[in-house]
């Protein structure tokens, strides 16, 4: 068949194709055919993964063709296979931003992988800007629902290989794991996770703007990985770990330092609330059908 002579020509594989052989890889090298659920841990959650369960296998993002090269933060992703309550869990530590310029598809090739690997829900992480001066710093957020200011949706290009092309968000952010998590800890807030493009932070009007949108909470990730997992039929879990307040809610300037010292003060906190919701949500079997489509390894 001759290329279309309009249409965007891809060289070799797609990026569901690429999502599927780096599935393939993750159970060659971890032994584990199919994973149940997927935790992505974002900027200050990684020390909180020693209390999610029994490490089964571990590898490099680098070793999967898929994933993109670190950033300049230098922060080498691992793809690790984790026992909880005998379920397999896949834990990627560490993610791509659109900030670093390697574009949507290398910003959810996680996600996609993922749920190639047989995962049917996915808990995202991340460090956010509090907008709302009622969130404390040091706290986690689960996140309700979202606004994407960052101008881009994984979702643009050619039309997906299974799964809708037009994707409902209703419930993009899952009511019935957000009903286990608040199981888990009653005290915790929900709030609206505002994305914008980064890596500069917001000024003050702009968090004004965030705030009269209906954000309580900003960061620079996590949306368009949600938005490729809502397509995939898969539920989505949003956690933010509320390490600053957003410019201008306070007087004092953003410090980056100061961002990751609240990340590390929090993790045995956040480590056991993740071990809870995790094993909760694995315990809790995925009732959803994800579609006769869906791309579950076999
Ligand atoms: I941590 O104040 C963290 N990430 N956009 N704004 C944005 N991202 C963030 C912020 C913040 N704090």
């Amino acid at each position: 068949m001759t290329a279309q002579p309009t249409g965007q020509v891809e060289a070799g594989p797609g990026p569901h194709e690429r999502a599927a052989a780096d599935a393939a890889t993750i159970a060659a090298r971890t032994g584990v055919a199919a994973h149940d659920l997927a935790v992505v841990l974002g900027s200050g959650w990684a020390p909180a993964a020693v209390h999610l369960g029994t490490t089964v296998a571990e590898l490099a993002m680098s070793d999967l063709a898929g994933f993109p090269a670190p950033g300049v933060a230098g922060h080498a992703g691992v793809v690790r296979s984790v026992e909880v309550d005998g379920h397999p869990v896949l834990v990627l530590v560490g993610r791509s931003h659109l900030y670093e310029g390697h574009g949507t598809d290398a910003v959810v090739h996680g996600v996609r992988t993922a749920v190639a690997a047989g995962c049917a829900a996915i808990v995202l992480t991340n460090a956010a800007g509090g907008v709302d001066p009622a969130l404390s710093v040091g706290r986690p957020v689960l996140i309700a629902d979202h606004l994407n200011l960052t101008g881009a949706n994984p979702l643009v290009g050619p039309a997906p290989p299974s799964g809708p092309r037009f994707v409902d968000l209703t419930e993009c952010w899952s009511p019935r794991l957000r009903a286990i998590a608040s199981a888990v800890d009653p005290t915790l807030p929900e709030g609206v996770y505002a994305a914008f493009l980064g890596p500069s932070y917001e000024t003050p009007a702009e968090v004004r703007m965030a705030r009269a949108l209906g954000a309580d909470l900003v960061g620079m990730s996590t949306v368009l990985e949600a938005i490729a997992a809502r397509q995939l039929g898969v539920e989505v879990l949003g956690l933010s770990l509320v390490t600053n307040p957003a410019a201008g809610v306070v007087a004092a300037p953003i410090d980056h330092a100061d961002v990751l010292a609240r990340g590390r003060a929090a993790a045995d906190d956040l480590g056991h609330l993740l071990a809870g919701i995790v094993t909760a949500s694995v315990r809790d079997a995925v009732p959803e059908a994800r579609g006769s489509e869906g791309s579950r390894a076999p």
